[in-house]
């Protein structure tokens, strides 16, 4: 495990921003004093229209505008009149400061091969620069790819030669809506696990973007095989939010009919339903349907051999399937340079078919990649891998304390990335939504919270005795065996009163 001395992580939080701003984003309210920021690294990297776009394999249907053209405004819609106020606030001047002077220190440096101490100062600073990344982790000495980009952090719409979307403004105050309304969610589930109704809970803080865009990009009738933190995928495929806080609070397996929304039952089990997603995938080619088949794994699953079977058996049958890998940099406490030498997305080349590496953190360019590779599934060519580069901002679970591992200094600078701010950022800035649209999501957030505080507290708790259920089809001996021992130690609880004698009642 990657443990950081104790004098690098108390000058790393006292350079540190906290989580502060993300939190605002997230309720709307003061999302604006977020805009805008973005360390110097960032804004070089990555605040500017893009000169050149990566050269992803995943040769997707281009609408081809000029290369490195800035988009223009979304297509028609009724454009509010009044500029939100925000939009001063969201050009702010960068504050960057303790990023770059961050002490990229981390006891894991001195262990690593030559290459990783050098990446790992480059993340902390939080920039994709490519000469500070040409000593990456892959030893290659070859520059860091870049990402598919739609969205630049500061909110600027920009164009990539293969990948791209066309959407009006009511489509992308959609997009703003759902990743507003998952954060709610998942901050009020950890507020739930914090006030012991949830046993666990596995927030999806930063990721809103990668998995709003991906689940937006699907039809009905394609699967969906998530891991265990896919809230804002569940989302977009009509799961019914609180049915997700069951099993977190130990009341069901699972608590939704995969069928009924063709999504998939959590797995904790790493990298397991990639395999799963790849045979649903072959059947659905043998059943000549022409729906794809998604799965999404971690990073850290990326190193499961369950992963690479998926990788082969998909290749060579050719499945509808479409590997989501959000590297959100961490593996509970393993970052993502132990996981692989090359980036995750370059694995794909090996097993034969086209991977791509998206900024995670922009919607748009997670919806436009995840929509390419779901018409080539469904097409029949096949299999892709698409890595959305992003940031698992809050613990890995609630049991977890990220501040053992990592510093605050990386933390700030993929706050200052934020998916929810830079749309926002964007919509204000193109005029694309008002302040009337901020305040009726601000109330809608407000009303989610409030209906998941109320759907937890009614939460029946189930039978004790339906825990033997559901372990075998037809039964088994030792399973009877058990629900008889549990049964008569149940028993030995019931009180006097239960049983209707001697009660004494007192006053
Ligand atoms: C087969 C297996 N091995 C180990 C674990 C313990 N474990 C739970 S989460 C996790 C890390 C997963 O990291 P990643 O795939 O990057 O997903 P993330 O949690 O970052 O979303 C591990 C090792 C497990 N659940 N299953
Ligand atoms: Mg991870």
């Amino acid at each position: 495990m990657t443990v950081e001395s104790t004098a690098a992580r108390s000058a790393a939080r006292r350079s540190g921003t906290g989580g502060k701003r993300a939190t605002q984003a997230a309720t709307g309210g003061k999302a604006a004093e977020n805009g805008g920021a973005e360390t110097p690294e960032g804004a070089s990297a990555q605040g500017k229209p893009r000169k050149s776009a990566a050269k992803s394999e995943g040769k997707a249907p281009a609408k081809t505008p000029a290369k490195g053209a800035r988009k223009p405004a979304a297509k028609s819609a009724a454009k509010p009149a009044a500029k939100s106020t925000a939009k001063a606030a969201s050009k702010a001047p960068a504050k960057s400061g303790s990023a770059a002077k961050a002490p990229a220190k981390s006891g894991s440096a001195a262990k690593a091969p030559a290459g990783t101490a050098a990446r790992t100062r480059t993340r902390a600073a939080g920039t994709e620069s490519k000469a500070s990344a040409t000593a990456g982790a892959n030893g290659s000495g070859s520059a860091e790819p870049e990402l598919v980009q739609l969205l630049t952090p500061e909110g600027e719409r920009v164009t990539h030669p293969e990948y791209d979307v066309d959407l009006s403004a009511e489509e992308i105050q959609g997009l703003y809506r759902d990743m507003v309304l998952t954060r709610r969610f998942d901050a009020e589930a950890t507020a739930l696990q914090r006030q012991g109704e949830l046993g666990l809970w596995a927030s999806l803080l930063g990721q809103e973007a990668a998995q709003i865009g991906s689940g937006r990009a699907l039809h009905p009738d394609d699967y969906v095989f998530p891991t265990y933190r896919e809230h804002g995928v569940a989302w977009c495929r009509d799961v019914d939010p609180t049915m997700l806080l069951g099993m977190f609070r130990g009341v069901n397996n699972g608590g939704w009919d995969p069928n009924s929304n063709n999504f998939h039952l959590y797995t904790i089990v790493i990298g397991s339903q990639v395999l799963h997603a790849t045979g649903y995938a072959m059947g659905v080619a043998k059943d000549g349907a022409d729906s794809a088949v998604i799965a999404y794994f971690g990073d850290g699953a990326s190193s499961q051999g369950d992963v690479a079977e998926a990788f082969t058996f998909s290749a060579v049958y050719n499945a509808p399937v479409v590997f989501f890998c959000q590297n959100n940099q961490w593996a509970i406490s393993e970052p993502t340079e132990r996981q692989s030498r090359v980036p995750i997305y370059q694995r794909a080349q090996g097993f034969g078919f086209p991977g791509v590496r998206v900024d995670g953190n922009d919607v748009l360019a997670c919806l436009a990649v995840t929509k390419a590779a779901v018409e080539r599934a469904r097409s029949g060519e096949g299999p892709m891998l698409i890595e959305a580069f992003t940031y698992r901002m809050g613990a890995h679970t609630t049991s977890d304390d990220p501040t053992r591992y990592r510093t605050d200094e990386e933390r700030a600078a993929w706050e200052a990335k934020d998916p929810i701010q830079r749309l926002r950022s964007y919509l204000e800035n193109e005029e694309l939504a008002d302040d009337a649209f901020f305040a009726r999501i601000e109330e809608e957030s407000e009303a989610m919270g409030r209906h998941v505080r109320e759907a937890i507290r009614t939460m029946p708790d189930p039978d004790t005795m339906a825990i033997f259920e559901n372990a075998y089809a037809d039964g088994h001996a030792l399973v009877d065996e058990e629900r008889a021992q549990f049964a008569e130690y149940q028993a030995s609880f019931a009180t006097e009163s239960d049983s209707g004698s001697a009660a004494v009642e007192v006053n």
